[in-house]
């Protein structure tokens, strides 16, 4: 293993970099006189990549990294925290371990890239999560499920005899932003990933990434008992079936044996759970529990169901789960969308959070813009990701922010093998502003984008600000050309690029047609979820119940989520709400204008090819951003019979 990071490295440090965008933030230039190093025996691979990364980019003075049984704040310190401590003389590193001391290293380099290395660093860093994880959603024929960058970066054909250097690459991108853990295969899963065949594979990617701290995990298959066991059943409560899964459990652990556990999608979406045999969510993950539990395992059990019976699906992880709480073994962690529904520009905060009061929760993102405009588009998610962690759910009254109800966070991961990892590279930023959110929930949208902006293209002001400025303004922008005021799921079948409003597929799941989200009709628009209506809205704590409730104190940007308004509704502005509407539209348009008005500035600042493949993504963007507002403004025309105000 070391021998390989070596040649990595080696590589890495001769190497003429393309400029197409494949080094991400990380563009450390090496030092004139890099000095090599030499393994002595007792140094981990961890320990020698920490002291790599600083003997070949750190430019300041004499760096010592130091493992530490000692405290941090007070506090013992916890696996992965760490210390910056300078005088005039060195700069230490302190960590109680090895990954404490790498994580330590890239915040130092971060610190010299963005230009912000003082001169008595006194720095004490914790994460606020034990669990900060990518979920790939890639299958076995290497096509990767709303992914919009290439291939899956896996090649599992040449796994486990050939290493793309990429996983390395990988590895240390997300070390990098403190991500510690990635669900190799998608959720809709194949049961095939748990056959030796691939458990070998998975077992040669775990070795790479172990150094970086990084533990690999599955999604599973509920009914691989069956298709790969070739038992009769999947029913938890089924003795053999609680037999393979253990004998299952301890095989991987022989082959990878920090193995994380197991991400399950069970009876949703139409794949096999433990409601198929008359039990319960909580039987079918405890049974996984039990099997992962003598090994240090956990289960990630997603909340993400509904049927398309309900009258409204935004009220049924809640009205599933909620009940089940308490019901769930320790090393279960329930993970739950950001919003009720599914990923959406904008959704107000999942009502499970804060009520799920005895069971850990893990919220789930998404990286990968399934409904923001895929690769296309620039949508920088931090204010996204910001809003829902900082949303108040009211829990143990006021100042029980989402953030505060989590014990860990994963992302969809939107990376794939284009040259530049994540298709548009703008979008490169969500994946750093994820793995920095992961780590730090407060930080801000600001602080990220101007990190991120500064490591991976340039620290110049004349750049950095006005580019900082749409990128803040640009998920906003997304929101208001696509779905303004609270509109969800507009989008064409199946693609989720494009706009149909109208889309209507005869025989189809209502729930998955437009009309079922925005209830346009000739009275108004938006869909009814207060106690008059589908009620969704006292799932939610008090006060936000009522302020939910309320048409005048319901917020506007979520106003058509929680209310049927009429055309002719006043807002705030004294405008009605079809005039609203056209507006948000319109401004939304506009926005896009102005991002390719700033990048046309930027290009002194910046080498030409990452500047003309971001100017041709940007173009893109308002074409497709005109199509949204007429489309959608031209189709509620039909109901609203007001004219398209420009
Ligand atoms: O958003 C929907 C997507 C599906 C996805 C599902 C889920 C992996 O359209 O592609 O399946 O959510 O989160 O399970």
């Amino acid at each position: 293993m070391k021998q390989l990071l070596l040649i990595f490295f080696f590589f890495l440090s001769l190497s003429v970099f393309a400029e197409d965008g494949s080094r991400l933030w990380l563009r450390y230039e090496p030092k004139d006189t890099a000095d090599f190093l030499i393994y002595s025996k007792k140094e981990t691979a961890t320990y020698s990549i920490a002291q790599f990364e600083i003997k070949q980019y750190w430019k300041g003075k004499p760096v010592e990294l130091k493992r530490m049984n000692a405290k941090i704040q007070g506090a013992p310190y916890q696996k992965e925290a760490f210390n910056i401590i300078s005088n005039e003389k060195t700069i230490k590193i302190i960590a109680s371990t090895d990954i404490g001391l790498l994580y330590g290293v890239y915040h130092l380099l971060r610190l010299q890239e963005t230009g912000q290395v003082a001169d008595n660093l006194n720095i004490a860093e914790i994460p606020a999560y034990n669990i900060r994880i990518l979920n790939h959603w890639d299958n076995i024929d290497g096509t990767i499920e709303r992914g919009y960058a290439g291939s899956s970066l896996w090649n599992w054909d040449d796994l486990p005899e050939k290493l793309s250097p990429r996983y390395t690459e990988y590895a240390r991108a997300n070390a990098s932003i403190g991500i510690n853990g990635t669900v190799l295969n998608n959720v809709n899963a194949n049961p095939k990933f748990l056959s030796d065949e691939y458990l070998k594979k998975a077992a040669v990617l775990a070795n790479v990434f172990r150094p970086y701290g990084i533990k690999v995990y599955l999604s599973v298959n509920f009914s691989s008992p069956v298709i790969l066991g070739g038992l009769p059943t999947a029913d938890p409560l089924d003795e053999d079936v609680c037999r393979w899964w253990k004998e299952k459990v301890k095989e991987i652990y022989m082959r990878i044996p920090d193995f994380g556990g197991f991400l399950v999608k069970a009876n949703s979406e139409g794949l096999p759970g433990p409601q198929d045999f008359g039990r319960t969510h909580a039987d079918g993950a405890n049974m996984l529990a039990e099997a992962l539990q003598p090994y240090g395992g956990m289960v990630m059990w997603r909340a993400f169901v509904y049927n398309p019976s309900s009258p409204d699906r935004a009220k049924q992880a809640y009205e599933e789960f909620r009940p089940l709480d308490g019901k769930f073994l320790p090393n279960v962690i329930v993970q739950v969308k950001n919003g009720p529904i599914d990923f959406q520009p904008r959704e107000p905060f999942n009502p499970l959070f804060g009520a799920m009061q005895k069971t850990p929760l893990l919220l789930e993102f998404q990286i990968t813009q399934e409904y923001l405009g895929a690769d296309k588009q620039l949508a920088f998610l931090a204010p996204l990701y910001k809003e829902c962690l900082d949303a108040d759910t009211y829990a143990h009254g006021a100042g029980s922010t989402v953030a505060h109800c989590v014990k860990g966070i994963a992302g969809v991961a939107n990376t794939g093998n284009n040259a530049n990892w994540t298709g548009h590279i703008l979008a490169q930023a969500n994946w750093y502003a994820f793995g920095r959110l992961a780590w730090k929930p407060d930080l801000t949208s600001e602080q990220i984008a101007d990190e991120w902006l500064k490591m991976t293209f340039s620290t110049d002001t004349a750049f950095v600000n006005p580019v900082k400025s749409i990128l803040l303004e640009s998920r906003e922008a997304v929101v208001d050309y696509m779905m303004p005021l609270g509109l969800a799921h507009l989008f064409a079948w199946e693609h989720h690029y494009g706009p149909d409003p109208g889309l209507n597929i005869p025989g189809a799941r209502p729930d998955w047609m437009p009309s079922y989200y925005h209830r346009a009709d000739s009275i108004g628009l938006g869909f009814d979820r207060t106690t008059t209506g589908s009620n969704t809205v006292s799932q939610y704590f008090p006060p936000l119940d009522s302020i939910y409730n309320h048409i005048e104190t319901c917020p506007e940007d979520l106003l058509l989520w929680f209310h049927h308004v009429r055309w002719d509704y006043r807002m705030k502005n004294g405008q009605t709400l079809w005039e609203n509407l056209c507006q948000h539209y319109q401004r939304g348009v506009e926005a896009t204008y102005r991002f390719q008005t700033v990048w046309e500035n930027t290009q002194p600042y910046i080498d030409p090819e990452r500047w003309e493949a971001v100017r041709q993504k940007l173009k893109i963007q308002t074409h497709d951003a005109i199509v949204w507002r007429d489309t959608c403004l031209h189709y509620f025309q039909t109901f609203s019979k007001q004219s398209v105000i420009p």
